[in-house]
């Protein structure tokens, strides 16, 4: 082992010892009797105070999902925007932490076939805009894993069926959605009253 290999691993252990997180909830395979170590996505995952679903898709390009005519501004994301932390990579790394502490030794990612449990969560390169970092597990062995920030990616390059980009969906919290029905509902109601004068 070099030298700097065996300081990265250093690095990353640490960054693995310190990191702690709860484990988020698993979305089976819709058939889990069959596929009962397969899961499609987490829900529950807590980063900054804000709740996310997260769902995997397997191999393409990094733009393929969030920038397809590769001009660098994420207007027309198949998503409808960045990628969730591509601008906090502390936010990134612990959403990260909680999907690779979920998957344990235990899951495989959307195709028992391709038998990996291997993801990416993407966040931005400072240092070169045509590419990309992650954090991930780039191991695909579902047995063998380590958090790692991976090298840069170039955002057109397509990765293999077997790696996974995950997509982070946040879930309004039910007090946020009870705000909204109790400023939106007066707003209604009260259109409702104009139309019915008019
Ligand atoms: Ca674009
Ligand atoms: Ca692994």
């Amino acid at each position: 082992m070099n030298i700097n290999k065996h300081i990265l691993s250093c690095a990353f252990a640490a960054f693995i010892f310190t990191t702690t997180s709860h484990a988020a909830i698993v979305i089976p395979h819709p058939d889990s009797i069959n596929h009962p170590n397969t899961v499609l996505g987490f829900t529950d995952i807590n980063v900054a105070g804000i709740t996310y679903t997260a769902s995997f898709v397997s191999g393409g390009s990094f733009n393929d999902i969030w920038d397809p005519n590769a001009d660098g501004d994420f207007s027309d994301s198949t998503t409808g925007a960045p990628p969730t932390f591509w601008t906090s990579n502390t936010n990134a790394s612990d959403a990260a932490t909680v999907i690779f502490n979920t998957l344990s030794d235990t899951f495989v990612i959307l195709d028992e076939s391709n038998n990996s449990d291997l993801f990416l969560v993407p966040f931005i390169n400072t240092n070169n805009s045509n590419q990309l970092l992650a954090f991930g597990d780039t191991n695909t062995n579902p047995g063998i894993d380590a958090l790692v920030t991976t090298s840069p990616l170039n955002k057109n390059a397509s990765v293999h069926p077997f790696f996974a980009w995950v997509i982070f969906t946040p879930i309004p919290e039910p007090t946020s959605l009870a705000l909204l029905t109790l400023t939106t509902l007066p707003l209604f109601s009260r259109k409702i009253r104009r139309k019915h004068i008019a």
